[in-house]
């Protein structure tokens, strides 16, 4: 654990309110829980990683492995992870970490803004000695996670070195909890081409995507929202996203659930993960002082 985190005293006296409460979480990590009108929302300041979104009079909208890891450095299972500078495994370091190293350092708490509409956390992340060895470039990375009648997460980094920052790669990886996976049905795809990541080749969605087995797919030149369709729970789900021409969704089922560790083996069964994107052939460029921001909303239908 980096030893110059704040305390939770420190962070509930400079950002606490009724609304917004730090607390030791799981595995000692710091966790924020906002609490308001609209809803509840947990985060961790590592990888500032949503753990937990709530609408009020409703149902949890994330999924969570109840056998995740909450340990310094290691990836939390489910929520919103945070994959950037890259997507996947890395081009030329396929052992470096996967999806990069955003979603396991400890982001900062810069900033809170209560309104009428939502209650908005802000936070940051620049290079350190740790992130210079995957990505020796500097940044500074703002991460809000906006609490209204919808979640908004947007991820916006800018560029603060002298060279561009190449080929980042990005996704927020948001994994929805659903009733059952036999009833689920994603619309906003149809006629999209995609890669399917399991066979590596490019394929084109005919209506709503069902899920009867292990899919991987980026999907390409996506703008429109995607709707969630559970119909066991009779609940739908918007998600839209900005800055982004990429839409992954992906379910292990059994088999792929069996082989991770932090995984529970039935896990697939309650979870489909669609994901706003940068990756693939929608990797992008930030030139020294620009700034590329992406977001993802949710909101109950
Ligand atoms: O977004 C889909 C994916 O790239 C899958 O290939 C699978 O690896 C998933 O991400 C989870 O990755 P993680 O590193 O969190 O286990």
């Amino acid at each position: 654990m980096p030893n110059d985190l704040p305390s939770i005293e420190s962070l509930n006296q400079q950002f606490g309110s009724e609304s917004v409460k730090f607390r030791v979480g799981e595995g000692g990590l710091i966790q924020c829980r906002v609490q308001n009108q609209f809803a509840s929302v947990e985060f961790y300041l590592q990888g500032a990683h949503v753990t937990h979104y709530q609408p009020l009079d409703a149902a949890p909208v994330l999924w969570m492995s109840n056998v995740s890891k909450y340990a310094p450095g290691q990836a939390i299972r489910g929520g919103i992870p945070i994959c950037w500078p890259w997507f996947g495994a890395h081009d030329e370091n396929p052992d470096w970490p996967q999806h990069g190293f955003a979603r396991t350092q400890c982001w900062k708490v810069r900033a809170v803004l209560e309104t009428d509409s939502s209650t908005e956390v802000l936070l940051g992340l620049t290079e350190s000695p740790s992130t210079l060895e995957l990505l020796n470039q500097s940044f500074d990375a703002r991460y809000r996670i906006s609490v209204g009648k919808q979640l908004t997460v947007e991820l916006a980094v800018t560029n603060t070195g002298q060279a561009p920052l190449e080929k980042i790669g990005c996704a927020l990886h948001s994994y929805f909890s659903i009733s059952q996976i036999e009833t689920l049905k994603l619309d906003g795809l149809d006629g999209k081409s995609y890669l399917d990541k399991l066979d590596q080749k490019v394929k084109t969605q005919a209506g709503p995507v069902i899920v009867d087995q292990e899919i991987d797919r980026i999907y390409r030149e996506t703008s429109s929202p995607i709707t969630i369709s559970d119909q066991g729970a009779g609940r739908q789900l918007r998600v839209s996203g900005t800055g982004s021409h990429s839409t992954v969704v992906w379910n292990p089922w059994v088999n792929k659930s069996k082989r991770m560790a932090d995984f529970p083996d039935h896990g697939y069964q309650n979870m489909i993960c669609v994901e706003t994107a940068n990756a693939g052939a929608d990797v992008r460029t930030i030139p020294p002082s620009e700034t590329h921001a992406i977001a993802q909303t949710i909101e109950l239908v």
